[in-house]
């Protein structure tokens, strides 16, 4: 008797053709062996998959530099496969199901031959949570078993829950030859299935994050009534000790793992970590919502990363656990086999390697702007107790933001639950190296989800107000902005530490002890002058106004471009979202 799992690995197997396959268990002893079987491979530019780093300083580490033409996500290549276009919306790339699969069948007919197929049993959520996913990952590559097995619960355990049941989410990796012409991320909701091919980067191969416990798991919330949401879950503790539960949502390498581990400016505050990038949220049987994370560690831009900026993610970096860390298109110093990166110390090392391994020339990057590291949550020194907590802490603000060199104030507070999803769907970013494409060109990405969306987002959008209306007392939702610039392109605001100023204002306003300290504006509450807590920090007069300006001007034509985002979707637009939009316009255009 076969159970449907082995059917399946069986069925991917005759298929891909690997030479071995091998089931993981998860253990210390194997990470450490696949990491010993990366050092002797090459993999197809002739790299080995692993270098060790300094031994010393860097216990437990390795480097891993892919292949060249795979940095970042490709949105271009990633599709939702369902029967109708309609339903993966203008948000998706759409492919009829049968003929993805077509497709990625003719790519994969013997991919895996001379390689080993690991296959990868894992939860993603705590197992006791309401919420926890049981799946399983096959891949062709072992930077892609260690790094799964650092970001997500692996055991055999998960293997005997599944038994011989249907119900687990099936992802099938192979990296191929990493031709960009072959390389495809689809999804297959209705089957709980991913399929990637061609591509060794994070969120195109590590599918329990983005492509599971985003687009695979927003289809499933809205079915069964949660949100699976691109955002970090803090607790903030203030200096009487009480701790309020925020989630906030920014796009890629916009803020979210330093807003999520900060080290407070301010004394007598304190950030605990629950997640960094991927939240599950339900409401709870007191109608509030609760979030949980669904990983179990970080994949996090390296660039900027420093004991000034975040001292706790160098903490978390360097502290040696049996869990490996992984550095992807760092650069090294060359005397010391150190990894490196820009922004990480003043002056630079004089002799590196950069991210492809040749002699750094100055003027030139050494790190790649999108390097990242691979590290355990558990080596995080602000981790918060309630992280393993199944049942998630309760929410009592939600955040949206992302890079904004003018427009969008510091820090913002939404009328209502309504007006906040509106002011999210029509939210706007400049993008960044976490993605192929141009970086700093201004986008609409409501929610910081535009990439992870796994539904058409009018529905999304629909859901989000259906979600509000089940709540008695929704919690308030905010908008932050660290990005101004000035006139040279200068950032205005100093950010990181300092952002808990802002921090500290919308805690005061979520739990409405600060009912004086914020003053009407057509887009929303912003904070009256001498309302954020400024001490320590000299700002010239005319920087704070600015940070907290809104511009009517600027705001007509803000909404002008969000109009001509909103009427995409057509139809399917839920009316009150137009209706909100429709009362915002008027309101910005009053004189
Ligand atoms: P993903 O992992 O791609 O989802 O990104 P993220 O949102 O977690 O981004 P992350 O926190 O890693 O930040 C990306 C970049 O923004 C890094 O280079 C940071 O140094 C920089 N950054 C983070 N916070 C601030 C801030 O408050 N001010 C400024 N100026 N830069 C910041
Ligand atoms: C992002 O791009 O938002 C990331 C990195 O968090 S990846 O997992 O590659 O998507
Ligand atoms: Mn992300």
């Amino acid at each position: 008797m076969t159970t449907p799992l082995e059917k399946w690995v069986d069925d991917v197997a005759r298929m891909t053709k690997p030479s071995a396959i091998y089931w993981c268990d998860g253990s210390e002893e194997e990470a450490h062996r696949l990491v010993e079987t990366g050092l002797k491979k090459e993999n197809v530019e002739g790299q080995p998959v692993f270098y060790a780093l300094n031994r010393q300083s860097y216990p437990n580490a390795y480097l891993h530099r892919s292949h060249s033409t795979d940095v970042a996500r490709t949105e271009n290549l990633t599709f939702l496969c369902l029967p109708e276009k309609e339903a993966a919306g203008p948000n998706n790339n759409w492919m009829e199901p049968g003929k993805a699969k077509n497709l990625l069948q003719g790519i994969s007919e013997g991919c895996m031959k001379g390689k080993t197929m690991y296959v990868l049993p894992y939860t993603m959520g705590h197992p006791d949570s309401p919420l926890a996913k049981a799946c399983v990952q096959i891949t062709d590559i072992s930077y892609v078993a260690v790094s799964m097995r650092i970001m997500t619960r692996m055991s055999r355990e998960v293997l005997r829950k599944i038994g011989s049941s249907e119900n687990f989410v099936r992802g099938i990796h192979s990296v191929g030859d990493f031709d960009p012409n072959k390389r495809f991320i689809m999804h297959f909701p209705e089957d709980n299935l991913v399929w990637s091919v061609g591509s060794g980067y994070g969120g195109n191969a590590l599918l329990g994050k983005k492509c599971i416990s985003l687009r695979i798991a927003s289809w499933q919330g809205r079915e069964e009534g949660w949100l699976a949401e691109h955002m970090i879950i803090i607790g903030v503790e203030d200096p009487q000790g009480r701790i309020t539960y925020i989630a906030a949502a920014l796009p890629s390498a916009s803020g979210k793992t330093n807003l999520a581990m900060m080290e407070s400016a301010l004394p007598g505050y304190k950030i605990w970590t629950i997640g960094d990038d991927i939240a599950w949220i339900r409401i709870g049987a007191d109608g509030r919502l609760y979030a949980i994370n669904p990983e179990y560690g970080f994949f996090g831009v390296a660039p900027g990363t420093s004991f000034k900026t975040n001292p706790n993610m160098m903490r978390t970096l360097r502290a040696n656990s049996f869990y490996p860390t992984l550095y992807t298109n760092v650069a090294v110093n060359a005397d010391t086999n150190e990894p490196w990166w820009e922004g990480m110390s003043d002056p630079k090392p004089e002799k590196m390697f950069d991210w492809r391994g040749k002699t750094w020339q100055p003027g030139t990057p050494a790190a790649h702007p999108n390097s990242r590291f691979t590290v355990s949550i558990t080596q995080c020194p602000t981790l918060s107790p309630e992280y393993e907590n199944p049942q998630g802490v309760p929410i009592s603000a939600i955040l949206f933001g992302g890079r904004r060199s003018r427009v969008m104030p510091l820090v913002m507070e939404s009328f209502n639950w309504t007006r906040g999803v509106l002011m999210g769907a029509i939210m706007g970013a400049e993008t960044t190296a976490a993605a192929t494409g141009k970086v700093g060109v201004l986008r609409r990405d409501p929610m910081a989800m535009l990439p992870f969306c796994g539904y058409n987002m009018a529905d999304y959008f629909g859901h989000w107000l259906r979600m509000g209306s089940k709540m008695p007392s929704p919690p308030k939702i905010f908008f932050i902005n660290w990005f101004r610039t000035d006139e040279n392109g200068k950032f205005i605001w100093p950010g990181f530490g300092e952002n808990i100023r802002a921090l500290k204002w919308i805690i005061e306003r979520a739990s409405r002890s600060n009912q004086e300290g914020a003053q009407e504006t057509p887009i929303g509450f912003v904070p009256k002058e001498n309302s954020v807590d400024m001490t320590g920090l000299t700002i010239p007069k005319e920087t704070y106004q600015e940070l907290f300006a809104v511009n009517r001007g600027e705001w007509q034509a803000e909404l002008e471009d969000a109009q001509n985002f909103l009427a995409q979707f057509g139809a399917r637009m839920p009316k009150q979202i137009w209706d909100e939009f429709h009362n915002l316009k008027k309101a910005v255009a009053q004189p």
